[in-house]
């Protein structure tokens, strides 16, 4: 059984989701102590991002030891805790998966670096100075470093301190696939898989062609030559033994070469990430704001609906790790819970497996903190750095960018309740709260019938009790309009229309269909007339 279709994931950053021991970051036995929020919500799968032993270059994506949990995050016995009492309440868990490099302190690089007859050389990619190519990282800058023990340099797509891993080396796929066992042996139910689609790179590693300094050598990585050979190997030597999903992380795909990966009766991934949605507000390149969004967004949303149908599944995503806050983008702080709703509902009823990324569903914002230095992302200090020194621009200009485009929006932590450090930790927090948490917070959600984490309470139950909501067929109406989305969803004798307004006016409210047929479900407001008021969404059901 395809059990991911008919499951709802929540995404926990466990650094910033809740501190047990009061000491500032985020825990593994914090989790286990909101087992049972996760089961009021809801929610069926719980998708950690790494826990694994990392000396938090890239906080976690940069693994030490793949076989150890960070002491400040807990033990493996906590771990095999935390699943343990998931799997009690009925809750799956997928890890996050990063094969495309490991730490600078993994012991296999440690060794390659300081002798070229190691036996893990051929782990990553060494290179002698006359041999490297131009490609450039994608945190900015070179995708070469100087190694000084060996007077050479190893490639790096990401920060200097996450060497990428040679998979062409069956050794390296060896170990992966030792690692996969370990984790799924200790009973997790699947893997988000860090930028799957770049772990393969063109033997000998040429130049690329673009003569921007941004993604140049993708030709070479992106979907590269081998990749569905070493996802086939995984899937055949491990993943097939195994009740559990794979969600593939695929940077710049289309859907076409999506369902080359997640065909079903292909099956190397079961669904991937991918960020055509994700660019409608030009944040994928972050520097230029866009007239169109609506537009854009509703037009990559249905791309993904229209081509995936019938062939393999989609995720459906607004939020995660490395995003801003839905509601800054798409939404509006104005009308802040009527537009949650509304953006809840607008996504998660389309087909697809939804994904809530911890305090999406009380409609966490942006913490847009003033000083540079309260931001902890490298990514962030990164594009800083960039924008200043090659495009000359202002701190002040800077400053505003990184308030609306950095990771760390979506990593402040976790708004639990109207106390010191928002109920997250009784110590300051790795990352500073967002002084909102007086009012948006868990315990105010819990006391308001009509808080957002009740709507998405009811959203969730809503969708998993239909078969039409879940499987059916998505057609939209009016997509070329920038005011309001609508679709439909069809399956046997069920019909269910779903617009949503994505304005501050009030709209006509237009259909093709005599409204008069269908019977209101579900909308985020109590009152419902011939206009949509802002931000207005609306469920409608027909039986034919
Ligand atoms: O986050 C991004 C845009 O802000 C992307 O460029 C991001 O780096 C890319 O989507 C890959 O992300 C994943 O791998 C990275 C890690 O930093 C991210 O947190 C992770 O989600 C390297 O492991
Ligand atoms: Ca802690």
């Amino acid at each position: 059984m395809r059990w991911y279709k008919e499951s709802f994931v929540y995404q926990i950053y466990p650094r910033s989701f809740n501190d047990s021991n009061n000491d500032g970051i985020g825990d593994l036995r914090g989790i286990i102590e909101k087992i049972d929020y996760l089961k009021d919500l809801g929610v069926d799968v719980i998708w950690l991002s790494p826990i694994y032993d990392s000396p938090l270059d890239d906080y976690g994506y940069d693994i030490r030891n793949y076989y150890k949990v960070l002491p400040e995050y807990g033990t493996l016995a906590d771990f095999k805790e935390l699943i343990t009492k998931l799997h009690a309440n009925g809750i799956k868990l997928i890890m996050d998966l990063v094969i495309n490099h490991t730490s600078d302190e993994h012991e296999w690089f440690l060794d390659a670096r300081k002798n070229k007859n190691s036996k893990y050389r051929d782990y990553y990619f060494f290179r002698d100075k006359d041999e490297i190519n131009n490609w450039t990282s994608f945190f900015g800058g070179d995708a070469w470093e100087y190694n000084p023990d060996t007077d050479d340099y190893y490639l790096h797509l990401f920060s200097k301190r996450q060497p990428d891993l040679n998979l062409a080396n069956p050794k390296v796929r060896e170990e992966i696939k030792k690692i996969l066992r370990f984790w799924l042996d200790l009973g997790v139910d699947g893997f988000r898989c860090d930028v799957i689609n770049i772990i393969s790179k063109t033997e000998g590693l040429p130049n690329g062609k673009s003569i921007l300094p941004i993604l140049r050598g993708s030709e070479h990585y992106l979907n590269g030559p081998k990749i569905h050979e070493y996802l086939q190997e995984f899937k055949n030597d491990v993943f097939k033994d195994y009740n559990m999903f794979t969600v593939g992380e695929c940077v710049f795909i289309t859907p076409e070469i999506a369902l080359t990966y997640i065909k079903e009766g292909v099956d190397e991934l079961n669904m991937v990430f991918q960020f055509d949605h994700m660019a409608a507000d030009n944040f994928l390149i972050k520097w230029f704001p866009t007239k169109f969004k609506v537009r854009k967004l509703k037009k990559a949303l249905s791309k993904w609906q229209y081509k995936i149908n019938g062939k393999g599944w989609n995720s459906l995503y607004f939020e995660n790790h490395d995003q801003p806050r839905s509601i800054n983008r798409f939404g509006s702080l104005k009308y802040h819970k009527e537009s949650a709703k509304m953006l809840a509902t607008y996504l998660f009823l389309q087909q697809g497996t939804p994904y809530i990324y911890q305090g999406q569903e009380i409609g966490m914002t942006n913490p847009a903190y003033e000083d540079l230095n309260d931001y902890k992302d490298i990514e962030t200090h990164n594009i800083y750095k960039f924008g200043r020194s090659k495009f000359k621009f202002s701190h002040k200009r800077m400053m505003r960018k990184i308030k609306l485009m950095s990771r760390d929006n979506a990593r402040s932590p976790m708004q639990w309740r109207d106390a010191l450090y928002a109920g997250f930790s009784e110590s300051e927090p790795w990352l500073k709260v967002n002084p909102n948490y007086k009012e948006i917070n868990v315990e105010n959600n819990l006391k308001d019938d009509d808080s957002i984490l009740n709507y998405y309470r009811k959203l969730i139950k809503f969708k998993k009790n239909s078969k039409a909501l879940i499987y059916g067929d998505y057609l939209e109406h009016y997509p070329k309009n920038k005011h309001f989305a609508m679709y439909e969803r069809i399956y046997n004798n069920e019909k269910y229309l779903i617009v949503a307004s994505f304005s501050e006016k009030e709209l006509k409210l237009k259909s093709p269909y005599d409204l008069a047929d269908f019977e209101l479900v579900l909308s985020n407001y109590k009152e419902n007339d011939e206009k949509l008021k802002p931000y207005e969404v609306r469920v409608y059901k027909q039986q034919i």
